[in-house]
């Protein structure tokens, strides 16, 4: 039997007694563990009922049990659906109606609300706790500790990820075997990842960066991950000395640079900084070079596409940049209206294709259709040039899209919840410059006549019903909101009226 994924990490794993990962409550597993630990949850996820390209959507906090689902996941053939910890009920609600899942695994703190939502979808419910207790974890503890991986090739479905959509309800990317272990194996060789690495992994695990871009990476290497369950710069400082590496969203190194114990000295023992999700600001580049004697490598990827550029691991790491197509990758800037490429230096929207580029959105074939070109080339949405050395610059977004700390906001999202308040006209959701954040997302918001609708009115709303890395920032109240000739709200007048609400923010 083969499993593309986890063969491959097989293929890579070192002797059985080599540590995986280490927790910042002292624990420490093994990759023997890892492999006994994960088998046993894999036979757990097949009691519950769970067979192969069935979802298996988890919501739970970061620890090494969750990272072992996600593997279970993979050996049983499952499609591993990873929720941000954030998300209220009502977006578990929809998630649930629109993957199906055959079983979700919660919080043991939220089951009681989550198990309800689950069941109306069809779905069992098991528990993860933060201390890596739950009903999932009892279930395994029973069962043996070797497991035969489902049989599973290259365009099997390994995960589905949501991401929000600029119109409309959140779409599941498609992320086959081959996507995942294609673009691992590329990212271990490109920025040189071997079996003595360790890897500060301070990031959230229902994402790309943390769960594909860390994970798949340190196990493709054999190495080992310091594995941290929140994001605490000081402490990340304090873990230079024992590690070789760390990636990060920009706001990562953003608050690494406010702490003193930021020196020359405390980064020796690193060999590489990884920046990505969102734009580093030049400025967080020159800085952190000044302070570490390191340049960031700073690298482009998306949920559906999983990484598609990086600075040179050698040679120049281009400040605001975001360097060069991986090797197998094909990225092409063309002309947004007619798909017709563009002259070199000029910007247009980016498209890729490669073995890294998902199989499409779930249950949504016109809008998969409606992203991809005739040729096989995704249409990222973000828009870009190619400079005269080759190096790629991200000048913008095509797509109407806030990125804040990392996470990506849809305005849309937002402004059909403000709108559909009592009291309120109209509103636009716009991301302002934010000094901690990248972006902060900000609501514009025009009241009724003679409604008096306030701000923590709509906090309140909104409250319960978006996750909190969603809600505005602040809310400004203006009596109309700028249009263009076709009717169009002109955000970026919004956008340049209000650019510098955020400046006296301090980052951290
Ligand atoms: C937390 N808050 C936020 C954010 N995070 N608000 C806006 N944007 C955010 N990103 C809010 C909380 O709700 C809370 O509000 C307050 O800020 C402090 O919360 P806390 O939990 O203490 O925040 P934190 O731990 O300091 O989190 C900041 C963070 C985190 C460490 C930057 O957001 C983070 O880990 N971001 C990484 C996201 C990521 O992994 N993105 C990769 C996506 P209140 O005080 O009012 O309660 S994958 C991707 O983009 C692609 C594929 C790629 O290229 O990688
Ligand atoms: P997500 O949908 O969470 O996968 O976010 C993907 C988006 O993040 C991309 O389409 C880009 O807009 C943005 N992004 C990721 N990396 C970078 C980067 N290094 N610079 C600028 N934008 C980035």
């Amino acid at each position: 039997m083969t499993n593309h994924l986890f063969d491959a990490f097989r293929a890579s794993m070192p002797a059985p007694g080599r540590v995986l990962m280490e927790t910042d409550d002292g624990r420490s597993i093994s990759y023997g563990e890892m492999l006994a630990r994960s088998a046993q949850f894999a036979h757990a996820l097949v009691a519950a009922g769970v067979q192969p390209d069935d979802r298996v959507a988890v919501q739970v906090e970061k620890t090494p049990e969750a990272m072992l689902l996600y593997l279970a996941c993979v050996r049983a053939g499952a499609v591993f659906l990873p929720l941000n910890t954030a998300y209220t009920l009502p977006e578990l609600d929809y998630f649930f109606r629109d993957a199906e899942p055959r079983l979700v695994v919660c919080d043991p703190e939220k089951a009681g609300e989550v198990e309800p939502l689950a069941a109306s979808a069809g779905a069992a419910t098991l528990t993860l706790g933060r201390d890596g207790r739950g009903t999932l974890t009892n279930r395994a503890n029973a069962q043996p500790k070797d497991f035969a991986d489902a049989a599973r090739g290259p365009d099997n479905l390994a995960a589905i990820l949501y991401t929000s959509g600029t119109t409309g309800r959140s779409k599941g990317a498609m992320l086959s075997h081959e996507n995942l272990a294609s673009n691992a194996r590329v990212l271990v060789e490109h920025w040189r990842f071997g079996a003595d690495d360790v890897l500060i992994h301070a990031l959230p695990i229902f994402h790309t960066h943390g769960l594909f871009v860390a994970t798949n990476v340190i196990l493709m290497a054999g190495a080992r991950m310091l594995f941290e369950q929140k994001f605490d710069p000081a402490r990340v400082i304090s873990l230079f000395p024992r590690a070789t590496a760390l990636m990060g969203v920009p706001t990562f190194y953003v608050r690494l640079l406010q702490q003193e114990g930021l020196t020359r000295d405390a980064a020796s023992h690193m060999r590489l900084f990884v920046s990505g999700s969102a734009p580093l600001l030049a400025e967080t580049h020159n800085a952190w070079c000044e302070r570490t004697g390191h340049a960031i490598l700073e690298r482009y990827g998306m949920t559906e596409t999983n990484m598609n550029t990086s600075n040179p691991y050698d040679g120049e790491r281009r400040a605001g940049t975001v360097g060069f197509p991986l090797p197998g990758v094909s990225l092409r800037i063309t002309d947004p209206e007619t798909g017709k490429p563009q002259a070199q230096g000029e910007i247009g929207m980016i498209e890729v294709k490669g073995p890294n580029v998902f199989v499409g959105y779930w249950r949504m074939p016109e809008k998969t259709k409606a992203e991809f070109r005739d040729d096989g080339f995704f249409i990222t949405g973000d828009l870009g040039l190619i400079d005269a050395d080759g190096y790629v610059h991200i000048a913008g977004r095509g797509k109407d899209l806030i990125i804040s700390g990392g996470y990506n906001v849809y305005p849309k999202e937002i402004e059909s919840e403000i709108d559909a308040l009592p009291g309120v006209s109209e509103s636009a959701v716009i991301g302002v410059a934010h000094p901690d954040f990248g972006e902060g997302v900000t609501a514009v918001v025009v009241r009724k006549p003679g409604s008096a609708i306030s701000t923590a009115d709509i906090a309140g709303a909104i409250a319960g019903r978006l996750a909190k890395y969603k809600h505005p920032k602040q809310v400004i109240f203006v009596d109309e909101l700028p249009r263009n000739t076709m009717g169009k709200v002109q955000k970026n007048v919004l956008r340049e009226a209000y650019r510098d609400i955020y400046a006296t923010v301090r980052a951290g």
